[in-house]
């Protein structure tokens, strides 16, 4: 993408809504436009990075074995009367009637939809173990949406459900999306903790939150810091292979880490003090185990190989993939912008150039955007003409981990020079072995 034709709406000013620095610096580098309280349109530069955390998203369920569907957005009121969460979920829900008088809502969660999928289609154990997702936009009118996508009213949910024969295989599932999110976030370069919880509106009594340390956090939490060391890394995870897959939720679990809502002083006590920790995490998802609640009261069943008919065995798994943008930038910035973690960074590098309009300096740019975009990687190539400052300010911002600068000082001796935005450390090279090394770090990404 070239700069010129790009449009990237940066302000100048520090905005004075915003209260924390993820939501200040997503309106300064033009990543979201507020539209109401709580909902956001996704200019071209924010709308890249969601796109990019949906599809690590997806490609992690995929991997746990998990199969994507699309439910609607817009729901029928009957359908959560038979839960009985019509009445039960307040002033959250966004309640719309149709011009046939229909009472509609503005999905909040799809509990009873998914259910509604699965009875009207599956009814003998030889269709389980079964687990749907999707990746959503949901609604919730929040009392106090704020810090931007972080507390939104409209934002976009990865939700899953599994369908089990037992209990024993639905909390399989729940150990399968653990991994899973586990995984996943450390994709996006998050810490996220897994944390006893509590269930709320879902329901259940077995439930975890993956939080992100952060001082913005708005969850109080309380945790042996040496959870905050624990890394699944490259590890290859069999998720048929239950002992496998429990043992791992069992590393990451046995540690105290717990908010606010299951804090139990007296066994925090037994943390060693010098580990004993209470700060601040931003939620980045959840899940549940529930059992039957939704099928018994739906009717979802199943017929077992011993030809009983029982109730399916539910749980559901949730990622807050918009809030998951605010999480990462505030564990990634410093005081001149965001620092992009690779793994979801909008564009892979920048290039700069020094002079534009100068034949060698031009050529140079032009050259290094084909040859990475030969190599599958779009470039965002500041071809403005602008001073050097207004263009490095920019970079810095908006948060590229790399950086290519071209002059025609460097190249006169054949060089250009890659900056880390992370390090701030930079290292003159030729146009090529720069095209290598950034192709070299986005392998398989
Ligand atoms: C699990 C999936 C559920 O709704 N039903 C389907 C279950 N869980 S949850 O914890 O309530 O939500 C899942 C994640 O969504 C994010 N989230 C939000 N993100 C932005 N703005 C909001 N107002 C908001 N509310 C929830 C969180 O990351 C949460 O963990």
């Amino acid at each position: 993408m070239r700069l010129s034709r790009y449009f990237l709406p940066v302000l100048k000013e520090n905005p004075a809504e915003a209260q924390i620095v993820s939501h200040r610096y997503m309106l300064r580098a033009g990543m979201i436009k507020q539209q109401a309280a709580g909902i956001y349109s996704w200019l071209p530069l924010g709308f890249r990075v969601l796109k990019r955390i949906e599809e690590i998203v997806h490609q992690e369920q995929v991997r746990a074995g998990h199969i994507p569907l699309l439910m609607p957005t817009l729901q029928p009121a009957d359908l959560w009367r038979e839960s009985g969460r019509y009445d039960d979920y307040g002033q959250e829900m966004l309640r719309i009637t149709d011009r046939q008088k229909r009472e509609m809502l503005y999905g909040p969660t799809n509990e009873e939809m998914i259910t509604d999928i699965f009875r009207s289609h599956v009814n003998s154990y030889k269709d389980l173990p079964l687990t749907l997702y999707h990746i959503q936009w949901k609604f919730r009118d929040e009392m106090r949406p704020r810090f931007g996508v972080m507390r939104g009213r409209e934002f976009l949910m990865k939700d899953g459900y599994n369908f089990d024969i037992d209990k024993d295989a639905a909390l399989h599932a729940y150990n399968r999306h653990m991994v899973s999110y586990l995984r996943t976030y450390e994709r996006m370069g998050l810490t996220a903790i897994p944390m006893r919880a509590a269930s709320g509106p879902i329901g259940g009594d077995n439930t975890h939150e993956f939080l992100v340390l952060a001082q913005t956090g708005e969850s109080e939490v309380f945790y042996d810091d040496r959870v905050t060391a624990l890394k699944l890394g490259s590890r290859e995870i069999d998720y048929d292979d239950r002992a496998a897959v429990a043992d791992v939720c069992k590393e990451f679990t046995t540690l105290y880490a717990r908010t606010d809502e299951t804090h139990d002083a007296a066994v925090f006590e037994g943390v060693p003090e010098a580990h004993r920790k209470v700060g601040r995490g931003i939620e980045v998802g959840q899940i549940f185990y529930f059992g039957t609640k939704y099928s018994e009261a739906m009717g979802a069943t199943v017929v077992t190989d011993k030809g009983e008919k029982v109730p399916v065995e539910m749980g559901s798994h949730g990622i807050g993939v918009s809030r998951l943008l605010g999480a990462i930038i505030e564990a990634s910035h410093d005081d001149k912008g965001i620092i992009w973690p690779e793994g979801v960074t909008p564009f892979p590098v920048g290039i700069v150039n020094l002079k534009q309009g100068d034949g060698a300096a031009d050529a140079a740019c032009e050259g290094l955007y084909k040859a990475l975009a030969a190599k599958g990687l779009e470039a965002l190539y500041d071809d403005r003409d602008e001073r050097a400052g207004a263009k490095f300010a920019t970079m810095d911002l908006i948060g590229l981990p790399w950086r290519i600068t071209v002059g025609p000082r460097g190249l006169a001796n054949g060089v250009v020079e890659l900056t880390s935005r992370r390090t701030g450390e930079s290292e003159e090279m030729s146009p090529e072995a720069a095209v290598d090394r950034i192709a070299q770090i986005y392998a398989g990404r």
